[in-house]
């Protein structure tokens, strides 16, 4: 019989506390498994029956609640961005703008601790981490003053402008209701029909199909708060600002042609990434930088600052950093914290404020409704994922699951209880919403300043390198491919012709139009006089370093053991990561007979899953061997189209010839015989990819 011996207080292993404070724990031993009531449990393995071969017992409470609440397990999973990734860390101030807002979180040395939520959008919560899709990048800020919640995206703009066509936009994302599919992809005439009929998504279109729709990693994404948001200082004074997250590893994206390869080969991807980086002891970080501007500012600019399709360039409005956020902690429990956390954009905290962007007004009002429908009541603000670091008073009471719930007699205010009387509202420091004059009648009208819908689809296009430019169109191409209606495609290559003839004529011969259409009649004509605005390429803006990447090295007997001393060297120096890959995972006797344990098995780790690859094999038919196995010669050809750089001994040079190789060794290649030359290698895979590869 369990003995209930444990005391909460001083046995660490005692989890379940009753009201008495005992718990059931076995002196040495495991916990003893009990029910939701705390009722010891003697048999978990067998049913209740009217003997070892008779029915059920309708007695057996443990079977009943056991299967009750595995029935119950799931709640909704959120309507958008359903599959997400959350961890914690903190937000660290720099005080910069300690004077332009009052809010708590940016004293200067503030340090608060942060929620953060990364999420593809259209997908359902099983679905592989690496579509072409947009990220979701929430974080919610547990300020001294309340929860202040930036619910951006990797981009910073978005499809639409006004909220009332979010849920067509969505109903057309997401899998066609007849049959249930595609999952997790735009590319159906659903998606395409919508926009297309929607020009104002020109301009996300451009960013959705450029390499930043398919990031190599959370951690190399930027971040947006998309909207034009207020900050409001000590004095009531208002200040416009729009909010960006910077990775300090710098931005990388994958080729389409890797991102559908990795899905298959691990749709945990960008999860397990985020997991192991953060559980090896790194510590993604990110810089928060704004941009500032007044009212004149906003009179003078080319467009609408209310309008979540525009962005301003950073060449126009440099971007001021204003502090740092370090993820450092992944979640005890997948479902307490990534799946009932509750983000909405109308949580902010005194000094932080609204603009008058439709499209923010629209989801201010949205987000409470979903969060009750996922998770069941009001009272979600209780549970300890969401609930405020910072006390919480107030006469709110009662709902499903209240958690915290208020003690004395005294419920309501203004009363006359004395000391008993509970908390009162505070002018001096309570949120004040900031006085903006408002005037105007009710209307259902788009304002003519939110007209231009092509001008920045095209300077983002122009701001873009060549290769860049080319898997725009390679993208455009490829979805409009899977959209069946000839007439959809069209569609698009007529909103084309209003942003860059060029990309349009790619795209029309990709397709095989069989003539080009007219350009789509458009509201205003397509600036030509905007400059190319370089902080939008990604590829200008890499890393200087290969930290935080990833190298996948094919190992097999007899490689080379100084060799391989050097390179792991070199990369720890780089601060990147090596993972070893043989035939057989249990490992590889090397060249000074010592046996190395691989982590992962040929088969299991394709080169899709590293930013660069190393083959280290003897001299001799080493190579040759492993060159039968159509693995080995993936993993090769792979890295080779996917334009990495490969290391290799001369000893694999059979294997990468089998997979194609050319005969003279390009710029991406580097040969392996001296340790010295691993630096070498390592400093080359700084630039990441070798794209002068054909
Ligand atoms: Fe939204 C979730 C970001 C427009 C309505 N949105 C959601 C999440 C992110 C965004 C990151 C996931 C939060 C999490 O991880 O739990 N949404 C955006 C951005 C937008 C945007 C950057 C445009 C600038 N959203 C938008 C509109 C509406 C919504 C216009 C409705 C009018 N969004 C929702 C939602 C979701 C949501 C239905 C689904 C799950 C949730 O809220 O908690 O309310």
């Amino acid at each position: 019989m369990p003995t209930p011996s444990g005391d909460p207080k001083t046995d660490p292993v005692a989890t379940t506390t009753g009201a008495g404070g005992e718990t059931h724990q076995t002196a040495g031993g495991p916990s003893v498994l009990t029910t939701q009531q705390g009722v010891p449990v003697a048999d978990d393995q067998n049913t209740l029956r009217a003997g070892p071969r008779g029915p059920a017992l309708m007695e057996d409470f443990h079977f009943r609640e056991k299967m009750f609440h595995f029935d119950h397990e799931r709640i909704p999973e959120r309507v958008v961005h359903a599959r997400g990734f959350g961890v914690h860390g903190y937000f660290e101030s720099n005080g910069a703008l300690a004077s332009v807002s009052r809010a708590a979180v940016f004293g200067k040395g503030e340090k608060t601790p942060v929620f953060v939520r990364f999420s593809t959008v259209a997908g359902n919560k099983g679905s592989a981490d690496l579509p072409r899709d947009v990220r979701g990048f929430a974080t919610k800020f547990y300020t001294k003053e309340g929860n202040w919640d930036l619910v951006g995206n990797n981009m910073p703009v978005f499809f639409i402008q006004d909220p009332i066509k979010f849920p067509d936009m969505v109903h057309a994302f997401k899998q066609e209701p007849d049959r249930g599919f595609p999952q997790a992809a735009t590319a159906h005439d659903n998606a395409w029909d919508f926009l297309t009929l929607t020009p104002e998504s020109m301009h996300m279109i451009m960013w959705v199909m450029s390499d930043r729709g398919i990031p190599r990693s959370l951690r190399f994404i930027e971040g947006f708060g998309v909207h034009t948001f207020r900050l409001v200082d000590a004095g009531g004074k208002s200040t416009f600002v729009k909010f960006h997250w910077k990775p300090k590893l710098g931005l990388q994206s994958v080729v389409w042609n890797e991102a559908v390869k990795i899905n298959g080969a691990d749709p945990d991807f960008h999860r397990r990434d985020l997991w192991d980086a953060i559980q090896a002891g790194e510590r993604p970080e990110w810089e928060l930088g704004v941009q500032l501007f007044d009212e004149a500012f906003a009179e003078k600019f080319d467009f609408d600052i209310l309008d979540p399709t525009k962005l301003i360039p950073e060449e126009q409005l440099p971007v001021k950093v204003v502090g740092r956020m370090v993820l450092d902690r992944t979640v005890d429990n997948f479902f307490a914290e990534t799946e009932q956390v509750a983000f909405c954009t109308q949580n902010v905290v005194p000094g932080i404020d609204f603009s008058d962007d439709p499209l923010l007004q629209g989801r201010n009002f949205s987000y409470l409704d979903t969060q009750l429908k996922r998770l069941g009541g009001p009272n979600f603000t209780h549970i300890p994922i969401n609930a405020p670091k910072c006390p919480v008073i107030n006469f709110q009471q009662d709902g499903h699951m209240a958690m915290r719930n208020p003690k004395g007699r005294v419920n309501y205010e203004p009363n006359t209880w004395g000391d008993q009387a509970g908390p009162r509202e505070s002018p001096e420091k309570g949120f004040q919403t900031f006085p903006a004059a408002l005037n105007g009648t009710k209307v259902r009208a788009r304002p003519e300043t939110f007209a231009d819908h092509y001008s920045q689809a095209r300077q983002f296009f122009i701001s873009q390198t060549p290769v860049e430019q080319a898997h725009i169109a390679d993208a455009l191409i490829f979805e409009l491919s899977k959209v069946q209606r000839v007439d959809i495609r069209v569609r698009m290559v007529s909103h084309l012709l209003n942003i860059d003839q060029a990309l349009a004529d790619k795209v029309a011969a990709g397709l095989r139009l069989a003539e080009m259409p007219k350009p789509m009649p458009a509201a205003k004509p397509t600036r030509q006089d905007l400059k190319p605005s370089p902080a939008l390429s990604l590829l200008s803006n890499g890393p200087k370093s290969f930290a935080g990447r990833k190298v996948g090295v094919l190992v097999m007997d007899g490689a080379d053991a100084a060799l391989l001393k050097a390179l792991a060297g070199a990369l720890k120096a780089e601060g990147a990561t090596l993972k070893l890959i043989a035939p057989e995972v249990g490992g590889f006797k090397a060249s000074d007979g010592v046996m190395h344990p691989a982590d992962e098995k040929l088969e299991g780790a394709p080169s899709v899953l590293f930013d660069a690859v190393v083959i280290l094999a003897p001299e001799g038919g080493a190579a040759d061997q492993l060159a039968m196995k159509p693995a080995a010669r993936d993993f090769v050809a792979d890295a080779l189209a996917h334009k990495k750089f490969i290391g290799y001994t001369p000893g694999a040079m059979p294997l990468l010839q089998k997979a194609g190789a050319p005969e003279k060794p390009d710029g991406g290649m580097t040969s392996l015989k001296v340790a010295g030359d691993c630096d070498q290698f390592v400093e080359r895979c700084r630039q990441l990819r070798f794209w002068a590869r054909p």
